[in-house]
Order: C-alpha cells, then sequence, then structure tokens
C-alpha cells in the first residue's frame, strides 16, 4: 500500500495495554471475539469525511487553518478524488472498515441540481472503485440540507415549499447513490429542521411537513429497494434554537404520530445527548427500550462549553455503560460507532488525525470489553433483578397483567395492612463493582 497522503507511518496494530508506542491500539484489537463477535464486527468503526477529510479548520470566528493536500486541486472534481483516496488511505491506516458521507462533502453544489448530480455522480464512480479496492464499506450516506443558504428556514420545515421540493429532491438522488453503494444506512440530521423564534413559525404546519417528508424517504426507500435501515439523528439545537428532534423521546413522538415506528430508527450522537441534558447512555437505553436503536455517532463535548465541540471520545466507562446497553439489544445490527468527531484547530498535522482516531478506538473497545466483564461477572444484573424482584410475584404480576382496579389495589392495601418500606438502592456500592471492570 503506498501512503502518499499519510506519508512515514506505517498501518497501526493492536500492542497491547503495556505498548508505548504512540500510533499502536492498546485496547483495540479487531479479531479478539468479544459476546460472539470479531471486535471489528462488534463495533463497525467508520471514518466520516465531513469532519477528517473535508473539514480544514475553520470556525466561527476563523479561516482554515490545517494545510490539507488532498483538498489543494483546483477542479472540484480532481479535489472530489484527491479526498476520496485520503479518505481510503486513513481508513486503511487504522485498519476502519467503514466510512460515512455527506452529498456535498464529496463535491460542491455547483448552481443547478442536475449539474450538481452530474459532478456528485462522477466522483461517486471514483468511490466505488476505491471501495472495491479497499474493501472499505459505506456505514451510512446522508444529505446536506442545511449548508447551502437555501435551506437558512430549514430544508423539510421551510416555509416556502419549493424548498421542500428541492431537499426531496437531494434527499432522493443520495439515498439511491447510497443504494448503489451497497449501505448499510441512510441517515437524515435535522440541521435546521427547527426555529429561530416562534413569532413568524407555524409550529404545527412545520411538524407535519416534517412528518410529511419521512413518509416520502420511507415511500422511496421501499421503491428502490434500499435494504438498509432508515436514522434519524437527535440533536436539540444549534444551529436552530430549537429542533424538532431534540432527542430520543422526542423523535419517538414524531414516528409515533406519523406512522412511522418501524421504518424509522435513531443515529444517536454522544454530544447531542449530553446537549439535550442527557447522558449519553441514557439515550441509547431509551431507544433500546422503545425498540428504536440504530447507530451511534461517537464523540464527546467539553462539561465547560455549551456548544457541540465533537471532541474524539476518551472515556471508557462511559462506553462500558453504553455498550452495556447495546450488547443487551443484540449488538449494533446495521449500525456502528462513526467518529462524528473533529480535531482541535490547534492539531494542523494530518498525523493527528491518526492519533485522534487511535485513542478514540481505544477508548471504546476498552469500553466494550468492560461491558463484556462486567456482564460475565452478573453482579450488576442480578442486582437489578432483586431490585424488581416484586413484580414477579403474585401482587407484581397481577397489576401488569391488568387485572386490579384502582378499589382491588386500595383493599388489598387494606386487608394486607401494606406498609413497604424503603430499601437501598446500593448506587455507590454498584458505582464501585462497575469501576472493578473499566
Ligand atoms: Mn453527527
Amino acid at each position: 500500500m503506498s501512503r502518499p497522503w499519510f506519508p512515514d507511518v506505517e498501518p497501526i496494530v493492536y500492542r497491547g495495554p503495556q505498548s508505548e508506542t504512540p500510533l499502536a491500539f492498546r485496547w483495540y484489537d479487531p479479531d479478539r471475539v468479544v459476546c460472539g463477535r470479531r471486535m471489528e464486527e462488534q463495533i463497525r468503526f467508520a471514518v466520516a469525511f465531513w469532519h477528517s477529510l473535508a473539514w480544514e479548520g475553520s470556525d466561527v470566528f476563523g479561516a482554515a487553518s490545517f494545510p490539507r493536500s488532498w483538498n489543494s486541486a483546483a477542479d472540484p472534481l480532481a479535489v472530489a478524488r484527491d479526498r476520496i483516496d485520503a479518505g481510503f488511505e486513513l481508513c486503511e491506516t487504522l485498519g476502519i472498515p467503514f466510512f460515512c458521507f455527506h452529498d456535498r462533502d464529496v463535491t460542491p453544489d455547483v448552481g443547478s441540481l442536475s449539474e450538481t448530480n452530474a459532478l456528485l455522480d462522477r466522483a461517486l464512480e471514483h468511490l466505488e472503485r476505491g471501495m472495491e479496492r479497499s474493501g472499505r464499506r459505506l456505514l451510512w450516506g446522508t444529505a446536506n440540507l442545511f449548508g447551502h443558504p437555501r435551506y437558512a428556514a430549514g430544508a423539510a420545515t421551510n416555509p416556502d415549499p419549493e424548498v421542500f421540493a428541492f431537499a426531496a429532491a437531494q434527499v432522493k438522488h443520495c439515498l439511491e447513490a447510497t443504494h448503489r453503494l451497497g449501505g448499510a444506512n441512510y441517515v437524515l440530521w435535522g440541521g435546521r429542521e427547527g426555529y429561530e423564534t416562534l413569532l413568524h413559525t407555524d409550529l404545527r404546519r412545520e411538524l407535519d411537513q416534517l412528518g410529511r417528508f419521512l413518509v416520502l424517504v420511507v415511500e422511496h426507500k421501499h421503491r428502490i429497494g434500499f435494504p438498509g435501515t432508515l436514522l434519524v439523528e437527535p440533536k436539540p439545537f444549534e444551529p436552530t434554537k430549537h429542533q424538532y428532534d431534540f432527542d430520543a423521546a422526542a423523535v419517538l413522538a414524531l414516528l409515533q404520530r406519523y406512522d412511522l415506528v418501524g421504518e424509522v430508527a435513531l443515529n444517536i450522537e454522544v454530544n447531542h445527548a449530553t446537549l439535550a441534558g442527557h447522558d449519553f447512555t441514557h439515550e441509547i437505553a431509551y431507544a433500546v427500550a422503545n425498540g428504536i436503536f440504530g447507530s451511534i455517532d461517537a464523540n464527546r463535548g467539553d462539561p465547560r462549553l455549551g456548544w457541540d465541540t465533537d471532541q474524539f471520545p476518551d472515556d471508557p466507562l462511559e462506553w462500558a455503560l453504553a455498550w452495556r446497553e447495546i450488547l443487551g439489544a443484540g449488538g449494533m445490527g446495521t449500525g456502528g460507532c462513526n467518529f462524528d468527531a473533529k480535531l482541535r484547530r490547534q492539531s494542523v498535522d494530518p498525523v493527528d488525525l491518526l492519533h485522534a482516531h487511535v485513542g478514540g478506538m481505544d477508548a471504546i473497545a476498552r469500553g466494550l470489553l468492560a461491558a463484556e466483564a462486567l456482564m460475565a461477572d452478573g453482579t450488576l444484573d442480578r442486582a437489578v433483578a432483586e431490585r424488581y424482584a416484586g413484580w414477579e410475584g403474585e401482587l407484581g404480576r397481577s397489576i401488569r397483567a391488568g387485572g386490579l382496579g384502582l378499589p382491588d389495589l386500595e383493599r388489598i392495601v387494606l386487608e394486607r395492612r401494606l406498609s413497604p418500606q424503603p430499601r437501598s438502592g446500593g448506587q455507590e456500592r454498584l458505582e464501585n463493582l462497575v469501576r472493578r471492570f473499566v
């Protein structure tokens, strides 16, 4: 493998927890079997094109700070090809099996929809060849419905139906491309599907527009026979003041209201969960409990910064608790762990991308191993079962079966002179237990 974009770096391999080599895995061991699957198949890591290839370090205060040779060609198709080649080289150097892309990370908007689509399709031919050569696979594709000024007031929720139509056409093309490339999922992130002020917003109408849009995407998925999973990615705000896909619970309400349960699942992002005021694990547990868990955007926020900092993951404890929920639900399914994470703006060297992914992969893998050990030990699961044991007794089963009304329950309390006493929840004991495995 020649490595023009990341020269002087050998493919990164597992060297064990004691290794002092900076670019080596201490915990991610792709062939190690964890809970019945090779670690690589259990986690399903993906590189994100937008943060790791397209983004060059600009922020709202300053211009691009990263010199990225793969983005330097003058012609947009040449940029796309270089960027794609660099992306596969990044995946191969890290041993990452999947990638994810937005249509506009590959090629820009060049005016009319037909010209823009034609340019994208030419770049995707190059992407397809790279997939064949490298053996890398597409975890998911998505359409960027937030960058262009036409989407300033939203895409599906725009007050102008022509913008809705344009967004629908863009998603049609990107969904078909994702299907052609064998994508395992297709993601819709709300971007600007929300509002800045209710003074000019018809909230009920916009919710109906969003529901209509999702129905159209589901219809088209079935029309073309796309076998992958459709995913919505919740986020509470930013760039809008309030997003309609605020969190897992808000998206579940949308899916129920527009009769889409069973058709659409969730792509849960760590930093979006924490911005919504939840633990990452809460969002996963809520999605699992309601049968809508799909995939993960792996990153982290900063506890003192109130925006989406999208840093690379670093906390095995957080991931151990997340993995416990995911493994309990049977694993990732079509989903995976996509690094929707970006370097800090001063990390200007391409090799910083490798260090960032290595750290993230090790944190997630270490969490997975901890979850496996925790589940094999069984103490925590037994503690939960014991806590709810009463619900398996005669009274609990009768209440759950729905055979007892309020008068029946009143009679039972009076006849049996019930006087239930508080019992310790044992939280600190269980926290100590979990830390033994992380
Ligand atoms: Mn994301």
